[in-house]
Order: C-alpha cells, then structure tokens, then sequence
C-alpha cells in the first residue's frame, strides 16, 4: 500500500474516533531537539528527572562522554520508527480568561484540567483509530505503532510541529494559527512509511507578550525554565515551593494558562469559536472538543477556602478522573495556602488557620508564610489595593488580524461547522458534561453566565488594534 493510501486511512481511522484534526511526522533529525541536551544540562527540568533519560552507554560518546538523552532524538527510543501520527484535541472551554479579573477569594485551575482527565479520554481514541489502522499495517507489512499522550519518550510538541499542527511559540507551546494553543497532542508512532505534512511558519514575530506576562520570569523567547513555571510549581513538584516564587503564582492553584491567555492567537481562536457556534448547532462547544474535556462544575475560579476544608475523601472523589489529582491532597493544600495568601477573601485567615494547624509539615509551613502575607497586607493601603484589583490588560480584539486570512477563516470555519456533529459524535450529547456545554450562549464563544458570581462584567471590547507588527503572518 502506498504512503499516500496509508496516510488516507490513518486519518479516518482517527476521524472515526473523533480526532477530526491530526497530522503525519516524517521521522528524521528534528532540528529543534538540539536544543534539549543544553536544557537538561542547565538543569531547567527541575525535578523531572524523567526528562533526563539516559539513551546507550556513555562510551557511545554523544556529547561530554556520555549516551545520548533518550528524548533528544526519537529514533533512540523507536529506531524502527518511520512515521508518527499526531492528533490534536481542543480544550478550548467556552468560560472566562485566567487573565479576567476574580472575586476575591477564589482561585484559578488550568482550562486543561476543567473536564475529564486529557491522557484517558485521548489515548482511548488514538487506541481505537490504531486499532482500525491494523488490517491495513499488516497488509503493508509494517505492524509497529505505540501510542501516548504524554507519557512516551518523545518530544510531543517538536512531533506535532512537524506533523503540520503548528508552530512552537515563544511561549513554547504549539499553536495553529486559527485554532491558538489549547489543545492536547496524542502521538501514534509507526513503523509503516505514510506521506507526512509540512510545517507551519513561526507567527510570532515581534511580539513578546507572553514572556512579559509570566509572573514568575519563567520565559525567554522559545525556551522555559520550567522551575520557574507556576504549572510545575503547583503540580510537578513535590516540596515546599522556594519563597521567592510563592507571590508570583497568584491564585493559580492547578497549572497555569497565563503565557495562553494573553497570546493574540487564542483571540484570534476565540473569534473563529463564535463564528461557527450559531444558535442552531448545539451543544455549542469548541470544534472537535471532545464533550468528556468539557467543563465539570465548580472548576473556574473555585473558591480557594471551600477547598481548603475538603476532606481527603471528599478531595478523591471531587477530583476522580480529573488531571488536576496530579497536584495530589497534600500538594492542592500547598498550592491552596499560598493562593489563599496573594488573593485572600472572607474566611481566607480562618482558612489559613486550619491549615496551620495541618498533619503535613510542609503544609503548614506555607500556610504560616501566607498568614505573614495577610499581616502585610492588612495595611490600609493594600487592603485598598485589593478591593479594587487593577484589572489586567483585557484582550485586544483582533479584527485586523483576520485581514488575509479572511476568505480562508471563512471557508475553514464553514468546514469545521460542517464536521462538528460527526467529530462529537453520538455520544456528545449522552456524556454529562455535554449539557453544561449547551449553556453557552448561542453566538458566543464565552457565556457571561460560565463566570464566577461576584466576578466583575467583562469590559466592553477595546478598539481594535492590529497585532500586525507584533505577529508575523
Ligand atoms: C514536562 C512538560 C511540562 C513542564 C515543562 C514545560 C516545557 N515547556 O517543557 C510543565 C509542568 C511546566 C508543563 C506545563 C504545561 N504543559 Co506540559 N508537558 C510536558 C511534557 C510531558 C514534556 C515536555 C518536554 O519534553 N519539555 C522539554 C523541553 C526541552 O521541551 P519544550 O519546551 O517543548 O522545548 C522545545 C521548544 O521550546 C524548542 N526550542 C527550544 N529552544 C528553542 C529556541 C528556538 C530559537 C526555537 C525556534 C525553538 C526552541 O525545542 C525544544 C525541544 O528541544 C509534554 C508532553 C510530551 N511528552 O512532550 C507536555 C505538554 C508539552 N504540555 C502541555 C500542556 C497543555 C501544558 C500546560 C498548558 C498545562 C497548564 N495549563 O498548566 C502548561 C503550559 C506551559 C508552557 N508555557 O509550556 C501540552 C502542550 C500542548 C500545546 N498545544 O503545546 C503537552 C504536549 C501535553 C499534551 N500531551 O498535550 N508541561
Ligand atoms: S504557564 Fe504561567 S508560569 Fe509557566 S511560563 Fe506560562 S505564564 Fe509563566
Ligand atoms: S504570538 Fe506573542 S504571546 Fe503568542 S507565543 Fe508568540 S510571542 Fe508569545
């Protein structure tokens, strides 16, 4: 069978299982993988020591006297591999931004952690579109395929970069240019030849508002010191958090969306949403969003001390099947004492108070310095401050930036409108988070009723300013 038959059939089989948006690696030297060794070496994988792999023996000499990281070339750990089959899943929630102004009070869980847990819902589907794909690998004679969402010795975001999915941005996510960065990648590893795609061209441009946004400077152009990332801080690492980051993370409390939230791309996808979410095509959710990501209940903004008096039994079963149980019952009380600290509302210092008094060390540890932050900001002035937060920068509406992509924007969303109902699929409407993604307002990508009560209106559009300079496109 040929490469370009063998590429057809994959991406039905994918589309089958509703990953109607997927992409085909050639595999060979990756460019952008010169950069890990160094990375490793600077030891900005913190304690992710899984990230630092050996591959071979260090006589095999690759740099220094040593073996190779597993995960700088992917032919280490898949040398008969000649394919890879990346599929992307929107977890593009309607709701509000990290970046839109909260009550005090309550808190910010990463949209990627809002429904269900992203590795089962999405390994599940690259497992059944594998499992599709069989007949015609063996007819090819070429069985070999692995599939993971996250957890296989490959780079996910380089492989989807050359799959077509996007570009790596500065902010060292992947984005496509009409669909932004919130979305998941899945990787099926192949031993068969299929016909692969070409990359996308780097958008970014002059633009650096991700790096100016991250709270804890953990960003330079294209490259993070992911000890510095808020989103490994509240969910990778198992210990105290260092001192000097703890104001940084805000009320972030699971992952991070800031260096997201504030990239025009996303805007720019927020836009497309609303167009193709007209009142006659429900459950109005993001295109290919698979319902089960689709929002839980209680998941934005949470309020910061109702969680804090959460029972180890009742943690287990708010978080069952959710990403967010990563951060683990001591880390979330961890995470919660410090937020509870930078962005305290009623009952914040009695909460604070529990939690000093917690089994854990480490929790009271962090609580005692956020109950010292309280005393700060008890003063007069920053108790003002408090009461009317500065609201950050809303995001710029972004109408110029559709300029040349106009009459493609149109046909792509006319495109994905048409796909929608198959990409769901019948089981959208059975699963129980399908109904909560029905309540967003016909036309609207955002439904003002999905915001935190309490939480101040959205501000009324900006002007628009073309983010021309800024974004090379
Ligand atoms: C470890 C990890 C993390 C760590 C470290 C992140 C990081 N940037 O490395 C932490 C915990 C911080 C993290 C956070 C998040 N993660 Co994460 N994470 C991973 C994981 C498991 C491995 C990533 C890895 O290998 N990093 C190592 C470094 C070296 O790789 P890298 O940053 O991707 O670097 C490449 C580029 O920056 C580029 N590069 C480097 N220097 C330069 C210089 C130039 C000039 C150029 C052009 C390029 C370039 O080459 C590098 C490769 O060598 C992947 C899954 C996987 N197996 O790949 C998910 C993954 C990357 N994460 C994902 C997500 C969703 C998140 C969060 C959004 C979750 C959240 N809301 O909190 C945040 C996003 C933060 C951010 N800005 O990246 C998605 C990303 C999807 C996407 N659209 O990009 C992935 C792919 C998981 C998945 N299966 O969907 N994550
Ligand atoms: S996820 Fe948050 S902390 Fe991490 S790089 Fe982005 S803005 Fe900075
Ligand atoms: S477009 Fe701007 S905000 Fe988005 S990743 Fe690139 S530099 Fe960061």
């Amino acid at each position: 069978m040929s490469p370009a038959a063998l590429r057809r059939l994959a991406v039905a089989a994918l589309e089958a299982e509703g990953l109607a948006w997927a992409g085909i690696a050639r595999v060979e030297e990756f460019p952008h993988l010169a950069h890990f060794a160094p990375w490793i070496a600077q030891g900005r994988h913190g304690e992710m020591a899984y990230l630092a792999r050996e591959h071979g023996a260090a006589s095999e000499g690759h740099a220094a006297g040593r073996g190779q990281f597993l995960r700088e070339d992917i032919r280490n750990a898949f040398p008969w591999a000649r394919s890879v089959v990346c599929a992307a899943l929107s977890y593009d929630a309607p709701g509000p931004r990290s970046t839109d102004p909260r009550a005090p009070g309550r808190g910010w869980i990463a949209r990627y952690a809002w429904g269900d847990d992203y590795h089962e819902v999405l390994v599940a589907k690259l497992r059944a579109a594998a499992a599709r794909l069989a007949p015609a690998l063996r007819e090819a004679g070429s069985e070999g395929a692995r599939m993971y969402v996250d957890t296989g010795p490959l780079v996910e975001r380089v492989v989807g970069y050359h799959a077509g999915l996007g570009w790596i941005g500065k902010n060292t996510c992947l984005i496509h240019p009409r669909r932004g960065s919130f979305f998941f990648l899945g990787a099926i590893v192949l031993e068969a030849e299929l016909e692969a795609d070409a990359p996308l061209p780097d958008r970014c441009g002059s633009c650096r508002r991700c790096i100016d946004a991250c709270p804890t400077q953990a960003l330079t152009p294209y490259q993070m010191d992911a000890r510095r990332c808020i989103a490994y801080l509240n969910l990778e690492l198992r210990g105290p958090i260092p001192a000097e980051l703890r104001a940084g993370m805000g009320d972030n409390i699971i992952g991070c969306d800031i260096c997201q939230d504030v990239c025009p791309w996303n805007q720019k996808a927020e836009q497309a949403l609303a167009a193709v979410t007209p009142a006659a095509q429900a459950p109005d959710m993001a295109p290919e969003m698979a319902p089960e990501l689709a929002p839980r209940p209680g998941r934005m903004a949470p309020e910061l001390a109702a969680l804090a008096a959460l029972s180890e039994e009742e943690y287990r079963r708010e978080f069952r099947g959710s990403a967010a149980k990563r951060a683990k019952y001591r880390g979330l009380r961890r995470n919660l004492a410090v937020a509870l600290g930078n962005h305290p509302g009623t009952g914040a210092r009695a909460a604070l108070e529990q939690l000093a008094q917690d089994g854990d060390a480490m929790v009271r540890e962090h609580a005692q310095w956020a109950l010292e932050r309280l005393e700060h900001l008890q003063r007069p002035e920053q108790m003002e401050r408090l009461a009317r937060p500065e609201e950050p920068e809303l995001p710029e509406r972004l109408e110029g930036m559709d300029r040349l992509e106009q009459g493609e924007d149109a046909a792509g969303a006319a495109g994905r409108a048409a796909g929608q109902s198959s990409a769901a699929g019948p089981s959208a409407a059975a699963h129980p988070n399908a109904r909560r993604c029905a309540l967003v307002a016909p036309g609207s990508p955002r439904d003002p009723r999905l915001r935190p009560q309490s939480a101040p209106p959205p501000r009324p559009p900006q002007s628009p300013e073309t983010a021309q300079e800024e974004c090379a496109y």
